[in-house]
C-alpha cells in the first residue's frame, strides 16, 4: 500500500474588498436553491458569512457542506447558507442577496470557472471581501477575491495518471474512458489536464471516450452505459470523482463485467462509498480530495473581517489510496 503526501501550501497575500449581503435562512445541508440564513452561535456581533454552495451533487459536497456548517457554528460565525443546485445563475443570485444583506464576508465555491467578474465587482464596490473555496475562477483581476482555499486539481489528475502509468507498465495499449466532472468547472478542467499531461508521454495510452457525468452517480451510470454500448474496448476508466465511478460500477456490473478487473478504475475524492468500493477491489486507486478543512475557512473569514492579510492560496493536504490502504483507512474515515 502506498500513500502519497501532498503539500500544504500557503501563498501570499492579496487584498480585496467586496460587498455585503443578505438572504433567507435555513441551515440545512443541501436543500433548495435561493439563499438561506442559518444557525450559528453568534449573537448580534457575530461575523455574518454568506456562503453560496454549488449544490449537493456528490458525497464530497455533502461532507463539505456539513463541515462548513459545523465549523461556522464552532467559530461563532453567523452563517447564511445557500445551495445553487449546480446552477451558476442561482449562485449569482445568492451572492447578490448576500450583498444586499450586507454580510461581512462572502465565500463561495464557484460551480464553473468563468462569468464571475460582474458579481464580484458588485461585492467589491460594496466593500465585502470574498473568499473562494474549493473551486477557482478564471478572473484576470485577482483583487476580486482575498483568498482561495482548496486543492490542487492538476496535481490530483497527475497522480491518477502516474498510477495508470505504473499499473499498465507492461501493457501494449491502454484504451481509456473518461467521465469528466461538470463542464467548465475547475476540477473537471484541471483533473483532465493533469491526467492527460502524464499519460500523453506514452502514446500507448489513448482516451477513446470522454464525456461529462456532471459529478453525479446517476449521470456517471448513464454515460458509462453509453460508453459500454459503443463497443469500444475499455481497459481503464478515469472518473473525475468517486460518485461517477460508483455509478459506472453499476453500469459495468449491469453489462456482466467485473469492475476493477475487466475494466480498471481510478477516481478522485476518497469518500466513504468510494473507499468501500476500493477496499472491495471494484475501484483500483483513489486520489484524495479532502472536503473537511473548513475550520480553516472560518479562520480566514475572521482575519479578512479584521482587515488582516491572508494568504492568496491555501492548499489542502491530501493523500492517495490503493485497496490495502483503503481497508486500513476505512474504519476511521470521517466522510
Ligand atoms: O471532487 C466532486 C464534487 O469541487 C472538489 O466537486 C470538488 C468536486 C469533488 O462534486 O465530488
Amino acid at each position: 500500500m502506498f500513500f502519497k503526501k501532498r503539500v500544504v501550501v500557503a501563498a501570499s497575500v492579496a487584498l480585496l474588498a467586496v460587498a455585503v449581503p443578505a438572504c433567507g435562512s435555513d441551515d440545512s445541508t443541501s436543500g433548495g436553491s435561493g439563499t438561506g440564513a442559518s444557525a450559528s452561535g453568534g449573537g448580534g456581533d457575530a461575523i455574518k458569512l454568506g456562503f453560496a454552495q454549488v449544490g449537493a451533487e456528490s458525497g464530497w459536497r455533502t461532507a463539505n457542506t456539513t463541515s462548513i456548517q459545523d465549523s461556522a457554528k464552532q467559530a461563532g460565525i453567523d452563517l447564511k447558507f445557500s445551495d445553487a443546485q449546480q446552477k451558476q445563475e442561482n449562485q449569482i443570485k445568492a451572492i447578490r442577496s448576500y450583498i444586499q444583506q450586507k454580510v461581512d464576508v462572502i465565500a463561495f465555491s464557484p460551480v464553473v470557472e468563468s462569468g464571475w467578474d460582474a458579481v464580484l465587482n458588485e461585492a467589491k464596490r460594496a466593500n465585502i471581501p470574498v473568499i473562494l473555496t474549493d473551486r477557482a475562477v478564471d478572473s484576470k483581476d485577482t483583487s476580486l477575491y482575498k483568498s482561495f482555499l482548496g486543492s490542487d486539481f492538476v496535481k490530483e489528475g497527475n497522480e491518477a495518471g502516474e498510477w495508470a502509468v505504473k499499473e499498465f507498465a507492461d501493457a501494449k495499449e491502454v484504451n481509456i474512458a473518461e467521465l469528466q466532472g461538470t463542464t467548465g468547472s475547475a476540477p473537471a478542467v484541471d483533473r483532465k489536464q493533469g491526467f492527460t499531461d502524464v499519460i500523453s508521454k506514452d502514446p500507448k495510452f489513448k482516451i477513446t471516450q470522454s464525456q461529462t457525468g456532471e459529478f453525479t452517480r446517476a449521470k456517471g451510470k448513464e454515460v458509462m452505459e453509453a460508453f459500454l454500448k459503443s463497443g469500444k474496448k475499455i481497459d481503464l476508466l478515469f472518473a473525475h470523482n468517486d460518485d461517477m465511478a460508483l455509478g459506472a460500477i453499476e453500469a459495468i456490473e449491469g453489462a456482466g463485467l467485473k469492475p476493477g478487473k475487466d475494466i480498471k478504475i481510478v477516481s478522485i475524492d476518497a469518500v466513504k462509498d468510494g473507499m468501500t468500493a476500493l477496499s472491495e477491489g471494484k475501484i483500483n486507486y483513489i486520489v484524495e480530495c479532502n472536503p473537511l478543512r473548513r475550520p480553516q475557512l472560518m479562520e480566514l473569514v475572521k482575519k479578512v473581517k479584521a482587515g488582516q492579510d491572508v494568504p492568496t492560496r491555501v492548499e489542502t493536504q491530501e493523500t492517495a489510496f490503493d485497496s490495502a490502504a483503503a481497508k486500513t483507512a476505512l474504519p476511521s474515515r470521517q466522510y
